[in-house]
């Protein structure tokens, strides 16, 4: 597999790091550069002295003489203020400066965030909602997040890129440029419903046309409405999420609503962790190791796990026929105070595998899920003190309180272990990158501590006491769901098929999704193409009842945009398939069991297990085409799309609504730009 990223001018620029061990770099490349060089000396001496080989004395003077030469003394020099540089930063990783070759790019400062990202609460729930603006440069930075450079996306020179917070009813006014060289982009708020603002909703293909790249610009005005909860932004264009372009959307409740709503909690603070797995190569360059037909549809494992931007990879993990640029690193430290209770946010930030987290010696308590939905713990969970929870699929995530109930312990040490969950790694030789990060025991009264040394594991005890989410349900509805107006059942499925050449393609029925030149929320259905599986839910708000089954040994996370749903019911196949048809006459109930109307957990993310299904419940009410796909980006970028158009018409999809004027209105005037090249990818 090799790194795209690797050329000749990318090796000269990157800067030596001194201090770090250089375990796999460059082998082959650096030697013949090497002869090369060599061979260009001897040719500007001609005629040659001799053709004998030079003496031991010749040889050292060869050697002082190009030590010395100007090209090592400027080398030397950028050496000796890096080695000062990485005094100075308690010995981190220096950032390397900024891709682009626009004279235009902003200077960005480029930052790492620590392995915690703490939150402002009491910054945004005393106030009245306002306009949020914010104003980001997007562009390409050759960084180390886990030891290993490679290119990432930053966003005004940060990965992941800032945090927003916000309180309800905040208005987000995010302006956009876009100065990668050589791919458009747009962004998706994930898990806001967008009411409204459907051409805010990011889906290249669907909703907008991508954001040209060189210097193209895109305001997004993103409403928070109602909403409250942990959300995030990322890319939803070619192969970004993978390349790190992502963050943090927290959305505050403001203090006054705060009094009856039960999800109030009594924290001291409250921090938020993006978790993920993480490539060591750029997106496309693993996707296109999927897209090969020798995959047979295996998914690339990812290589390490990181924490807001932060993690080690096992530079002795390299392969020869997979060479890195690895630097050994030390993981980052997480420092938290013991006596205080914690709302964590998880987010999986994750393209590929679900997490768990487990702090042995603390205890955990489950709040809400997805964006700041509700969920009742069983007692016998409830009643146990939890220090584990998950599995977070990918895109989904989970809040908790975060406490040490046991006083005696706040002076020690303890660990964070991430698990990555092994589904994808069935048959595979190599582990999942599970990830344990030390955690410093910190007092706002340090005199008190008396520390003992912590007994350090590399994977959580066997006596873990786990929260498995999918034992959780949500809060008693005050009457039982309504029954569906409309009903919709989908097969979704990874298949590898002669006439698509044997490369893996993700299907859902029969459409391959492949997005459209101009997006379908511009155009008449008549205009749409055949890869577009779009079903309408009719011209007035109904009840819809959707039924994913899921043909594969694997399972798949699905996204649904626009909405949170009810999962009335979610069934693993373990003996074989065990779909759900919903049209079956006369009616059988599911072979999971029963729905659940009366306490169904709400989320919008789903995980639809293997050879099994979920059923899911929402209200169509929300104008505008929403895409459904599984956020595993491999399966969502080989066709496993698909969307829903709600309210509208049925020829004239949601053209007339200024939704529409305005999605074709920006394609319009981002084309009367000069063609930016390779800008249209057949992919997300
Ligand atoms: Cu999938």
């Amino acid at each position: 597999m090799p790194d795209d990223t690797s050329d000749q001018g990318e090796r000269l620029l990157r800067p030596e790091v001194p201090g770090v061990d250089h375990v796999h770099q460059w082998k082959e490349g650096e030697e013949s550069q090497g002869s090369v060089d060599d061979n260009d000396e001897e040719q500007a001496q001609w005629p040659p002295a001799s053709r004998r080989p030079p003496s031991r004395w010749q040889r050292l003077y060869g050697s002082i003489r190009r030590l010395f030469s100007p090209v090592v003394t400027i080398i030397m020099a950028i050496a000796v203020v890096m080695a000062l540089f990485l005094l100075l930063t308690n010995g981190t990783l220096p950032m390397p400066t900024l891709g682009g070759s626009s004279s235009d790019i902003p200077k960005a400062h480029v930052t790492q965030k620590g392995p915690i990202i703490v939150l402002h609460p009491e910054d945004h729930i005393h106030r009245e909602a306002q306009k949020i603006h914010l104003s980001w440069n997007i562009t390409k930075g050759r960084i180390a997040p886990d030891g290993v450079f490679r290119d990432v996306i930053l966003i005004n020179g940060e990965f992941p890129g800032p945090t927003i917070e916000a309180r309800t009813g905040d208005m987000l006014v995010v302006t956009v440029t876009n100065y990668l060289e050589d791919e458009g982009l747009s962004l998706h708020w994930h898990g806001l419903h967008m009411r409204s603002a459907n051409h805010m909703d990011g889906p290249v293909g669907v909703n907008q046309c991508a954001i040209p790249a060189n210097g193209g610009k895109f305001v997004y005005e993103v409403p928070t409405n109602d909403q409250a909860g942990t959300f995030w932004y990322h890319s939803h264009s070619e192969m970004q999420r993978a390349d790190g372009l992502y963050g943090g959307l927290v959305i505050h409740k403001p203090a006054a609503e705060d009094v009856t709503n039960k999800d109030t909690v009594a924290v001291d603070q409250e921090i938020l962790l993006l978790i993920g797995d993480w490539y060591q190569f750029s997106g496309k360059t693993i996707f296109a190791v999927f897209e090969d037909p020798t995959s047979n549809g295996n998914e690339p494992v990812p290589g390490s796990v990181l924490i807001n931007g932060r993690g080690k990879f096992e530079c002795s993990k390299a392969t020869k026929a997979d060479p890195v640029d690895c630097h050994a690193v030390d993981l980052p430290k997480l420092t938290l105070d013991k006596s205080l209770r914690y709302r964590v946010r998880v987010v999986n930030v994750g393209v590929l595998t679900g997490i768990s987290t487990t702090i042995p010696d603390a205890h955990i308590e489950m709040l809400t899920v997805d964006g700041g939905l509700s969920v009742v713990v069983p007692d016998d969970i409830k009643n146990q003190v939890s220090n584990s929870i998950g599995v977070v699929y990918p895109a989904q995530r989970v809040d908790y309180i975060l406490s040490w109930p046991d006083a005696s312990t706040v002076g020690d040490d303890t660990q964070l272990f991430i698990t990555v969950d092994g589904e994808y790694y069935v048959g595979n030789w190599q582990n999942p990158p599970s990830q344990t990060f030390d955690i410093v025991a910190a007092s706002s009264s340090p005199k008190t501590l008396v520390k003992k040394p912590v007994k350090r594991a590399s994977s959580p005890p066997p006596s873990t006491k786990a929260i498995d989410l999918r034992n959780i349900h949500g809060t008693a509805l005050a009457t039982p769901l309504p029954e569906p107006d409309k009903l919709y059942m989908i097969f979704a499925v990874v298949e590898i098929l002669s006439h698509n050449r044997f490369i893996p393609k993700g299907y859902i029925n029969h459409t391959m999704w492949i997005p459209q030149d101009l997006p379908l929320l511009s155009l008449d259905r008549s205009a749409w193409d055949s890869h577009q599986l779009v079903p309408w839910t009719g011209p007035e708000p109904v009840w819809v009842e959707l039924t994913i089954n899921n043909i594969d040994t694997q399972g798949h996370p699905f996204h649904l945009h626009g909405f949170d749903f009810y999962v009335v019911g979610s069934h693993e196949g373990l003996g074989g398939w065990d779909y759900y048809n919903p049209f079956f006459v006369p009616w059988k109930p599911p072979r999971g069991g029963l729905m659940n109307t009366i306490n169904p957990i709400k989320r919008d993310t789903v995980y639809v297990p293997p050879y099994g299904y979920v059923i899911l419940r929402f209200r169509a009410d929300n104008e505008g085409i929403w895409v459904l796909h599984c956020h595993i980006l491999w399966h969502q970028a080989s066709g496993m799309n698909m969307a829903f158009q709600v309210l509208g018409h049925n020829e004239h999809g949601l053209g007339g609504t200024p939704q529409s004027f305005r999605a074709a209105e920006y394609c319009r005037t981002r084309n009367d730009k000069p063609k930016q090249k390779h800008e249209k990818h057949p992919h997300v």
